[in-house]
């Protein structure tokens, strides 16, 4: 057998729960748990290659589903392998209870699924090929990817538990106080305030607090979606010249095109531009000038660098979603802005908040002056810490939690809570 050749032989699945913060948002708050799936895929030639993904109990049925019926294809054949992931599902739709990345359809089933084995794929190509991933997707144009400080309003605590290491922040001066946090440990030259949580004068006010903390750093705010059309267009107002671009402040297509009309301030969205056949309606309305791409659900790195191309073509710049996330995600986020030329922001990522309860060798990453360095060793250059992976299984099986919902954890806390979007 050739060297550069393997099929798969097995994959194995372990849905895993880690610590997450009470952190607020515009349909309610996080949970103490949070939920990903590790994707194990093992090689008839030796490489073992590693994937992180949705942890939900929808999503990993469906993974469940899929992955027997992968065992004996080639580990290059990646048209083959989506290809068995859309017969597999057969038309079934399902995405993300919380609806912070949109509404789901068949396609972006198939790519949620599919990205899921995708990067593990990638990841033995470059073990067989002696080169990082990256250099599959085009290779690196960049050394160091630039993440974001990623500020949250939150909780001292979750409810009945002591508080946690990163302290309250329900007001401006709370907000400060984690954005200087954030960077004096981890140096990021770029913040984003997750809003949709306070009426907007509040939050305006944090984000000029911002302002005048930290003259220097490029700030975004992001309010998933809470704002009506006209109040959108009143905190663009405000907020001119003070963002870098203002992320999903109204939902759908239509409305976000009418704000744009409305302010130079480049809108972004992770919510109203989700899957391929949302980009033609985005591009007549002029909706967006910004998309965060996120290849956990775009279908991968290979396809997330097919949307930089078409974004680039529609003169649409490329930045970052994330989710709660742990470092193999990170690492596969890392190459893949590594590789793609029209990256012009800082990326996102929840992985501060959840670094601490990391399940690769090692431990967490650490980010060096705000960014992480692109990796030069073969595939994804991650490995699992096997102990800590059975601890993060173990903690899964003893929390009750199988699918993120925010909005019925904020409910137990305060009954009347209502997630409808617009809020105001
Ligand atoms: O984790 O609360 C959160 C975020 O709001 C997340 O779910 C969003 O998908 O970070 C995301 C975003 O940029 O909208
Ligand atoms: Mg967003």
């Amino acid at each position: 057998m050739s060297a550069s050749r393997a099929t798969i032989r097995e994959i194995v699945l372990t849905p895993i729960a880690f610590r997450d913060p009470p952190l607020l948002n515009a349909i309610g708050v996080h949970e103490p748990w949070a939920l990903r799936t590790i994707v194990e895929i093992h090689t008839d030639a030796g490489p073992l290659g590693l994937g992180e993904t949705y942890g939900d109990q929808g999503h990993l049925e469906r993974l469940r589903r899929v992955a027997p019926t992968l065992v004996g294809l080639d580990v290059f054949a990646l048209n083959a392998v989506r290809a068995q992931v859309a017969r597999t599902l057969g038309g079934t739709v399902g995405g993300d209870r919380h609806g912070l990345t949109g509404h789901i359809n068949l396609g972006g089933t198939i790519d949620r699924v599919f990205a899921s084995f995708e990067v593990a794929l990638l990841d033995i190509q470059g073990q067989l090929l002696g080169r990082p991933v990256c250099d599959l997707l085009g290779g690196a144009v960049r050394d160091r990817v630039a993440y974001s400080a990623y500020l949250f309003y939150k909780w001292a605590a979750h409810p009945g538990e002591a508080p946690d290491a990163f302290g309250e922040a329900l007001d401006p001066a709370g907000i400060v106080a984690q954005a200087r946090a954030f960077i004096d440990r981890h140096g990021f030259s770029a913040i984003k305030l997750k809003g949709g949580v306070f009426p907007p004068e509040q939050e305006t006010a944090a984000v000029q607090a911002l302002r005048a903390a930290f003259p220097q750093h490029l700030l975004r705010i992001d309010p998933n979606a809470a704002w009506t059309v006209e109040t959108s267009l009143a905190v663009a107002r405000e907020l001119d010249g003070v963002i870098e671009y203002l992320e999903d402040p109204t939902p759908g297509i239509e409305d976000m095109g009418r704000v744009a009309a409305g302010t130079p301030i480049p809108l972004a969205t992770n919510m109203c531009v989700v899957a391929y056949d949302h980009i033609a309606p985005a591009v007549e309305h002029k909706a967006i000038r910004v998309l965060l791409g996120d290849h956990h659900y775009w279908g991968g790195l290979v396809r997330s660098r097919q949307l930089a191309l078409i974004c680039e073509t529609f003169g649409i710049g490329m930045s970052m979603h994330s989710n709660s996330h742990l470092g193999i995600s990170l690492m596969a986020m890392t190459h893949l802005a590594a590789a793609t030329p029209n990256l012009g922001y800082a990326c996102d990522t929840h992985y501060p908040w959840n670094s601490a309860d990391e399940i690769i060798a090692g431990g967490a990453l650490q980010f060096v002056d705000g960014a992480l360095p692109v990796p030069t060793t073969p595939g994804l250059g991650v490995t699992l810490d096997r102990d800590a992976l059975a601890r993060a299984h173990e903690r899964y099986l003893d929390c009750a939690i199988r699918v993120r919902d925010d909005t019925a954890y904020m409910q137990r806390f305060h009954p009347g809570y209502s997630g409808v979007l617009p809020r105001w």
